[in-house]
């Protein structure tokens, strides 16, 4: 740090300098995030200074908090659940394993996930000291469920099943996990980071949200499909005591307890969260899933164009394309300012996420650069 500082223009020109640096959201096609909504980012600008590690000083944040999560929890089918904003789905999927191990009394146990799990699952075994064991998939990209049963033991603390796997957006089936977790009184928590603010809002009956019983822990993420700012995440329970589980006493503070994990943490992701879903409201984020599965659909169907075909039918707006030699093509796709990933072996094929920022034009562009690109 220098001794005299800058005016306030001069470190305005140097941050736009230095953000100009940053790609834009146009030419992504590898995210799970977004644009926030403006709505959103006004929310998070009226209450950036506000502290939820101290909820008494500031019971109006607060009180947002407390209100998108029971909106969370009627999307999920469950008004009365407990929980909070997290910074994502990685806190809250180590809140609710967390939860899980804290209520089971087992230790040194294990947790079975599906080998599609996301890599915070890796985090969690390092951090709660427990197993993670990885359940095999089916040829859907499901987990298998005898594959989850073999690996389950007297020392398993909880099943995962995803709602929008974080490769394919594939969804498990969470029923007859539930059902196996309900039979063996194990915690299920199901990760739908992703698929959240997808499945309420998609065509077709699906089941894997609290209407199933036997689901006790579900992560959100409005920073992904909720079109919130970042850091915001949803961690939801059934049950008050898994939340409680979490507590920590926080003596000097104005709440005697915290379930968060962070200590310290702004109020602005709640605000955010609870703006964008009272301004667009069910209705408003039907149009937007089905905005994001027109996007999927059309895609998809010119991708068949140039002879491209996905790994499997999209559930949801994740598609795997498979092209010969995924890395280069990926690298090369780089070069021309178009930024995708890739799938794990073994079936490694090229990821693309149809967010809302991308347009049935650059879907147009961005398949003749990977035209050229394959086939000259
Ligand atoms: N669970 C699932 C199913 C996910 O897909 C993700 C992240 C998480 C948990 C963890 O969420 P947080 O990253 O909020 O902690 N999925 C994306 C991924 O890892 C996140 C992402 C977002 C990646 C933007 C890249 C990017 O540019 O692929």
């Amino acid at each position: 740090m220098k001794e005299k500082g800058l005016s306030e223009d001069e470190v305005l020109h140097l941050l736009a300098d230095v953000r100009s640096k940053d790609y834009s959201y146009d030419r992504f096609f590898s995210t799970m995030c977004t644009r926030p909504h403006i709505i959103a980012v006004k929310a998070h600008e009226m209450f950036l200074e506000t502290n939820l590690g101290d909820p008494g000083l500031f019971s109006g944040a607060s009180e947002l908090e407390q209100t998108s999560i029971q909106m969370m929890g009627e999307l999920l089918h469950c008004p009365n659940a407990y929980g909070y904003i997290s910074t994502g789905g990685t806190e809250s999927n180590i809140q609710g394993i967390r939860a899980a191990r804290n209520t089971s009394n087992i230790r040194n146990g294990n947790i079975v996930v599906p080998k599609s799990a996301h890599f915070s699952f890796d985090k969690i075994a390092d951090m709660l000291c427990l197993e993670v064991r990885q359940a095999e998939l089916d040829n859907d990209l499901k987990v298998d469920l005898a594959s989850v049963e073999s690996l389950i033991d007297q020392k398993t603390v909880a099943l995962v099943g995803i709602a929008g796997t974080t490769e394919f957006g594939q969804v498990d089936p969470i029923e007859d996990l539930a059902k196996v977790a309900s039979e063996k009184d194990i915690h299920l928590h199901v990760d739908g980071a992703f698929g959240g603010f997808v499945l309420p809002f998609l065509e077709g009956d699906w089941k894997w949200d609290f209407l199933v019983p036997g689901v006790s822990s579900i992560t959100i993420d409005p920073h992904k499909m909720g079109l919130s700012t970042i850091p915001a995440g949803g961690l939801l329970f059934r049950e008050a005591k898994k939340l409680a589980a979490l507590e920590t006493e926080t003596h000097y503070l104005t709440k005697s307890k915290q379930v968060s994990l962070t200590g310290t943490r702004s109020g602005a992701a709640a605000a955010a969260t609870y703006a964008i879903m009272i301004l667009l409201g069910r209705e408003g984020f039907r149009n937007l899933v089905k905005h994001c599965m027109d996007l999927t659909g059309y895609l998809v169907k010119s991708a068949s164009e140039i002879d491209l075909h996905p790994v499997i039918q999209p559930v949801m707006n994740v598609v795997a394309l498979k092209v010969a030699s995924p890395i280069r093509v990926k690298e090369e796709l780089a070069k021309r300012n178009w930024h995708v990933s890739t799938t794990r072996e073994p079936q490694r094929a090229l990821r693309l996420i149809l967010m809302p920022h991308v347009t049935f034009k650059s879907i147009d562009l961005f398949l003749d650069d990977l035209e050229a690109i394959l086939y000259s």
